[in-house]
């Protein structure tokens, strides 16, 4: 299998039934990525060690998915400096506005890359992290212009 170059993060296992659509588009779109569990909060040493060593272990792009107090993408975005896509969860009590909120009020000089609340932004985290890879793979770039046009053929003309 091929070394993981996007880093797929999340505050918790109930964050998954979200971030699984980033997954799923990097599996369709070809691109070796990894899956963990770092919660900013509950193992903050794990996160630690994971954005520590992100750019070591040959990852180029980092998504990270945190719902509520959602400091787990810009936390990462402080200890690395791979470019850092956060997706907000939506979370049960504020419907995912915390988190939108908590992650997308960086600091200026500690960017992350906010997408929309929910499975939307989790799709797009994906397209965008392939994007980035693109840049410098001419046959991901193709992959990609490919299913974008597979979805632009795809889209119904009549509603009903
Ligand atoms: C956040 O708290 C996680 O990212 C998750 O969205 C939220 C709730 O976590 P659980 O209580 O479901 O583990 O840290």
């Amino acid at each position: 299998m091929a070394a993981p170059l996007v880093g797929i993060i999340m505050g918790s296992t109930s964050d998954w039934e979200t971030m699984r659509h980033a997954a799923a588009v990097l599996d369709e779109l070809d691109v070796a990525h990894e899956t963990r569990v770092v919660s900013a909060h509950r193992t903050p040493d794990r996160l630690y060690d994971y954005a520590r060593g992100a750019a070591d272990r040959g990852l180029k792009v980092v998504i990270a998915g945190a719902g509520g107090a959602a400091h787990l993408p810009g936390m990462a975005a402080a200890m690395t400096h791979l470019p850092v896509l956060g997706v907000p969860v939506e979370s049960k009590a504020l419907k995912g506005q915390d988190s939108l909120l908590s992650i997308v009020q960086m600091p200026g000089g500690i960017p992350v890359g906010t997408l929309a609340i929910g499975k939307a932004g989790a799709i797009n985290a994906g397209l965008l992290a392939a994007a980035i890879l693109a840049l410098s793979d001419a046959a991901l770039s193709q992959r990609l212009q490919d299913w974008r046009a597979r979805q632009t053929d795809s889209v119904a003309i009549d509603p009903q």
